[in-house]
């Protein structure tokens, strides 16, 4: 019996000294929370080798989860219970973050590659002096078409989406703000108009326009249209960029009547664990070697200007994935309605949703 009380009393010492000289380490690296860092991204959104590459280089090991729509990101980080490090949420789903105390500040001394950001990028409305956000990703929303598939036709306007030549022929992305965004610039109203009238009337509009829709769809968008399933698709401009790589017969374009320009930055939720890492890996993506690879990898635009000049002439002159300002100025950047309108948004595309079914 003695011996059995000396072997365990042995294997608790040797824990507890694994454990001493764990936490040492640790802290010699200054990861408080334990040599993990959770990511939470969009679907598709990184070069999965940029991870393991950082986790080469600082020994920390990346949990990575996705989401597919910022709404779920918001509600999942909201509800508590999660130890997200980073997420990489858009423009106005960033200013509800900050309002509901959901973020913490960056430490710009921890970011030294801020530096290759363009300003352009910098201090935006819904974060002003970046005090939470650093820019990853940008774009638009357009239509992505398929010229064979709608005997020759290009596309200029909304409204042509609603031709009932294209009957079961649209993917359109699942997002609510897209979808309501587009069915209010259809009627010339902007993509943040906040007047119940106007917003039952795009309802209305949008209900007319479910015979031309096949589905609402993810990620799956991109294979879906490249594989020509169907003619013609409501998508970001990154995933358009991802299509016409695969299939260049397709082509993409931003309607005349306005569209939206985003911006999806990273930042650290109030959940995060290991400040230190995350800080780290922010820096990491933004080196403009690992930002170039990554903005081949996932074909959206980057806001890193060094890594801009890194990319193919072809990449980095393709006015339709990097337009120029007088497009840009005619495109709206999605606003934090607040809770209720936000909600109310949601609830007018789950409605949608219904009916396209
Ligand atoms: N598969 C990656 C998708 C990223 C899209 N972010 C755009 C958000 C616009 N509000």
């Amino acid at each position: 019996m003695k011996q059995l009380v000396r072997a365990f009393i042995a294997v608790i010492a040797i824990a507890l000294a694994l454990m001493y000289v764990t936490s040492v380490l640790n802290s010699e690296q200054g990861y408080s929370g334990g040599n993990t860092l959770t990511v939470y991204n969009w679907g598709d959104y990184i070069d999965p080798e940029l991870i393991a590459e950082f986790e080469q280089e600082t020994g920390v090991k990346v949990i990575y989860q996705t989401f597919d729509s910022n709404e779920a990101m918001l509600t999942k980080i909201a509800q508590g219970g999660t130890t997200f490090d980073i997420a990489v949420p858009s423009d106005y789903a960033i200013s509800k973050m900050r309002e509901e105390g959901l973020l913490l500040p960056i430490d710009h001394s921890q970011i030294p590659n801020l530096s290759h950001i363009d300003p352009r990028f910098m201090d935006l409305s819904f974060d002003p002096g970046n005090v939470y956000s650093v820019p990853y990703f940008w774009g638009t929303v357009g239509i992505v078409y398929n010229p064979e598939l709608v005997g020759g036709k290009t596309f200029r306007s909304w409204n042509e989406l609603w031709d009932p030549d294209l009957r079961n022929q649209i993917l359109l992305v699942d997002g609510a703000r897209e979808v309501i965004g587009m069915g209010l610039n259809s009627l010339g109203y902007s993509l943040n108009d906040t007047n119940e009238e106007h917003l039952q009337e795009a309802k209305r509009k949008l209900e007319r326009l479910t015979p031309n829709v096949k589905a609402l769809v993810g990620d799956e968008i991109k294979m879906l249209l490249a594989g020509e399933e169907a003619a013609v698709g409501l998508v970001w401009s990154g995933d358009a960029s991802e299509i016409i790589s695969e299939n260049e017969k397709l082509d993409y374009v931003v309607p005349e009547e306005g569209s939206n320009v985003w911006f999806d930055n990273m930042v650290i939720p109030k959940t995060a664990r290991n400040l230190p890492a995350a800080h780290a890996f922010i820096n990491f993506m933004l080196d403009p070697e690992h930002a170039a690879r990554n903005a081949e990898y996932v074909g959206y635009s980057t806001p890193n200007k060094d890594a801009l000049a890194l990319l193919p002439e072809e990449i980095s002159g393709d006015k339709r994935f990097y337009p120029d300002e007088e497009l840009l100025s005619k495109l709206e950047v999605y606003d934090n309605l607040g809770k209720r309108m936000l909600a109310h948004y949601n609830e007018l595309f789950l409605e949608f949703k219904m009916h396209s079914k």
